[in-house]
């Protein structure tokens, strides 16, 4: 069992998963998942919150599907300042194909930017989008960041966890074919979108991950004991 061998789960996220959720039971929660997501997206007037059809078009290619959000942000950023500005906000969430009116856009744009500056920053564009979690989901999920996080700097690096999973019972390091630094690289990248990979795992980027993984599952309970369970909490 998973248990007997600590570290391993860094070889793969998938297997990670796998071991703590039998293979079946994670194909049924993600394809319960696409599947309600889509039909719920169908059914949707055209007064339904835009946020939420924005949220559901991401889950509807899956649990990791939540990644994409930062893909999204990119292409609304037009000036590649790493920030959206209302008019960069406006013009790209029409983009999307979505019915909603400048004024609706105006109001969300104006409930995103949480520091009031004029602009949306990344943290606070994936803070508004991702799926909701309750506040003992997001306490387990920041429990787990910060045992991961070694030195307490608030990202998670390469650094945080060498010598601290050990890597030698992966079955590719075993093989020869792959060194902890490869391996434990690989488990970072599982966090971060595949277009911004920077090796640097931040809390939000953790949270943001873990929203997806969480709306795949309904039940409180077996949530936390996953992520108990996986981070040896
Ligand atoms: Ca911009
Ligand atoms: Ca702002
Ligand atoms: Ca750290
Ligand atoms: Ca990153």
């Amino acid at each position: 069992m998973a248990t007997k061998r600590p570290g391993r789960y860094l070889s793969d996220h998938e297997v990670f998963f796998r071991m703590h959720r039998p293979k079946s039971a994670m194909s049924r929660n993600e394809n319960e998942l696409t599947n309600r997501s889509r039909r719920t997206l169908q059914s949707m007037g055209s007064q339904s919150d835009p946020i939420e059809k924005l949220r559901l078009l991401c889950l509807s290619r899956g649990v990791t599907g939540i990644l994409t959000l930062g893909r999204m942000f990119r292409r609304m950023d037009d000036d590649g300042n790493r920030k959206l500005s209302e008019e960069e906000f406006v013009k790209g969430l029409r983009d999307t194909g979505m019915d909603i009116s400048n004024d609706e856009a105006v109001k969300v744009f104006k409930s995103f930017d949480t520091d009031g500056d004029g602009s949306i920053n990344m943290d606070e564009f994936l803070v508004h989008i991702r799926p909701p979690m309750s506040e003992s989901r997001k306490k387990v999920i920041e429990e787990c960041f910060k045992k991961l996080d070694r030195n307490g700097d608030g990202e998670l690096t390469i650094d945080d966890l060498r010598n601290v999973y050990n890597v030698k019972s992966n079955p590719r390091y075993i093989s020869g074919e792959e060194d902890e630094e490869t391996i434990l690289k690989r488990f970072l990248a599982n966090f971060e979108d595949q277009d911004t990979t920077d090796g640097i795992v931040t809390k939000e980027e953790f949270l943001n991950y873990y929203a997806g993984i969480s709306a795949s599952i309904d039940n409180d309970c077996y949530f936390d004991l996953m992520m108990r369970h996986a981070y040896k909490l």
